[in-house]
Order: C-alpha cells, then sequence, then structure tokens
C-alpha cells in the first residue's frame, strides 16, 4: 500500500460528543479512578479484578454509543483520498471503524480485544468474564487481559507510524491533550520531514505552540468543515 499524505492522530476528544469520557478533562476517567491502579502491568498484576471490572464497565459503555459527525468526517476523507489517509489514534473505542475508517491503526490498543499472558496471542474480547476463560491459542485458562497499552508499555506499530509521519504532507491531531509519549512527539516528527501541522481541539491549549495552525472548537463542528 502506497505510503498516506495525510496522517491524522486522534485522542479521546473526538469521541467526548458520542458520550466517551475524557481523560484529564474535569470530571474524566482519571479524575474517578487512579491511573495507576487500572493502567499499569503493576495495577494489574496487584489487583487484576478490579482492572478486569474497569475495562468491563468501559466495554459496556460502548455497546450505548454511536460514531458522531467527526469520525464520519474522516471516513469520507479516507473514501475521497484512496490511499492517502491514515488515522492512528490513541483511542480503544471501536468508533472510527464503526464510522467507516479502514486505514487505522489503534496504537493504545482495542477495548474488543483480550491479550493472552501465556502466550502472547490477540483475540477477540468474549464477554464479561474472558479473564476467566480459555485462550483461542494456546488454550491457558485464566490468563487474558485487556489488549491495552498501559503506562510503561509499548504502544502498538510504531514503526509503521514511524515511517508515514515521515514521508506526509499533512499532520492533523485532533481532541488530544498531547500530554502522553510517543503519540505527544508525532508533531515534532511530521514537522521535522516538512508536512503542515495542524490541531484541532476544543481549547487549543499548551501543546498548540507545536502546531503550525491551531483550529479551536468541538470536534463534531470543526472536523466536518476541516475535512470538505
Ligand atoms: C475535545 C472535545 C471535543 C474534549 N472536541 N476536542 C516522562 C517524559 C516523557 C515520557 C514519559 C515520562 N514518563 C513516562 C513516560 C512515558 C509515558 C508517558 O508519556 N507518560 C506521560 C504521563 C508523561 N508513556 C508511556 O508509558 C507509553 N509507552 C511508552 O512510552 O513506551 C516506550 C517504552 C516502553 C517500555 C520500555 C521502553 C520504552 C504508553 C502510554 C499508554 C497510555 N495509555 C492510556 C490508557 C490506554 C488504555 C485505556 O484507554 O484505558 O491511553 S492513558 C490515556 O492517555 C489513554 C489515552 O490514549 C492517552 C492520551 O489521552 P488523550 O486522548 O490525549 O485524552 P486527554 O483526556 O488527555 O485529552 C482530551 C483532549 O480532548 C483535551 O485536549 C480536550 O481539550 C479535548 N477535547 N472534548 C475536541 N468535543
Amino acid at each position: 500500500m502506497p505510503k498516506p499524505k495525510i496522517v491524522i492522530l486522534t485522542g479521546a476528544g473526538i469521541s467526548a460528543e458520542s458520550g466517551v469520557a475524557t481523560f484529564r478533562d474535569p470530571n474524566g476517567v482519571w479524575a474517578n479512578f487512579d491511573l495507576e491502579e487500572v493502567a499499569t502491568p503493576q495495577g494489574f498484576a496487584c489487583n487484576p479484578a478490579k482492572v478486569q471490572d474497569f475495562y468491563n464497565m468501559r466495554r459496556r459503555q460502548m455497546g450505548s454509543v454511536e460514531p458522531n459527525a467527526a469520525h464520519q468526517a474522516l471516513a469520507r476523507l479516507e473514501q475521497a483520498l484512496p490511499d492517502e489517509v491514515l488515522v492512528v489514534t490513541q483511542n480503544i473505542d471501536d468508533l472510527h471503524e464503526r464510522a467507516g475508517s479502514r486505514r487505522l491503526i489503534h496504537m493504545h490498543g482495542e477495548l474488543g480485544r483480550a491479550l493472552c499472558l501465556a502466550c502472547g496471542a490477540g483475540s477477540p474480547w468474549m464477554d464479561d468474564i474472558a479473564a476467566q476463560s480459555k485462550c483461542p491459542a494456546c488454550e491457558a485458562m485464566g490468563r487474558l487481559r485487556p489488549d491495552v497499552v498501559w503506562f510503561g508499555e509499548m504502544p502498538y506499530r510504531m514503526e509503521e507510524v514511524g515511517d508515514a509521519l515521515t514521508g506526509c504532507d499533512l499532520f492533523a491531531a485532533i481532541g488530544t491533550s498531547g500530554s502522553v509519549y510517543p503519540a505527544a512527539g508525532f508533531v515534532e516528527e511530521a514537522r521535522a520531514a516538512g508536512a503542515l501541522t495542524i490541531e484541532l481541539n476544543l481549547k487549543c491549549a499548551g501543546w498548540a505552540s507545536r502546531f503550525d495552525e491551531q483550529i479551536e472548537g468541538p470536534a463534531t463542528q470543526v472536523v466536518p468543515a476541516f475535512v470538505e
């Protein structure tokens, strides 16, 4: 597949208007849960049931939310410019694919998938008690964890993302605070490669100065306008 000319990084803000909580906004996920307890390998080792409960709750929420106009606009962009658009999402929800995006990298994993601690195989998450069930690859019992990337773990497909960033003409970051690396460093990689860099955010704050342009407003309004 040819290298994409447009790389779009998305964060929790793109799903906010679908009803999915962001992490660091007031009343975001980290205002209600201790990230050390629920989003680190150490937290999982210490209290796996608590971590499974946290992701089971978020998985259940996913059943009641729908892609919004911003997800749909990015899917239309991909359809209009086949092979030219890559969406790299930090989100573990499935709203991009449900909107129709196909060239998509879930760099922080997916709520809908399980990872076997015994053999490392990924598989679809079957239900809320998957932690007690059998790995479809190695048949180990009770060794499944959510296939998401916690602090201190390596995000997925970074080589592919790095290649895309060095070859793109346009890099846009939508609805992310730029607080978490390596995603927070993508803008510099794209700029160094000569790409135009644009931030779209409800409030363009701290890290906006690292972009060539900023577009402020809710994703459901600014993303369709940016794409059309
Ligand atoms: C709207 C809107 C609307 C609202 N419209 N916009 C010191 C320096 C540098 C790095 C480090 C360091 N210490 C540790 C590190 C590394 C660490 C890190 O970056 N820590 C920082 C806290 C400093 N990173 C890692 O550990 C990563 N791995 C790594 O670096 O590997 C390298 C390595 C590994 C091993 C050995 C050697 C090297 C892994 C990071 C994993 C992050 N995981 C999480 C949880 C995923 C699973 C889950 O969802 O539960 O990912 S944390 C959480 O933050 C989640 C998100 O994807 C991520 C980013 O959050 P995001 O999307 O930006 O959300 P918010 O809430 O922060 O922002 C929302 C934005 O939306 C705001 O700006 C709003 O304004 C906006 N918004 N409504 C438009 N309607």
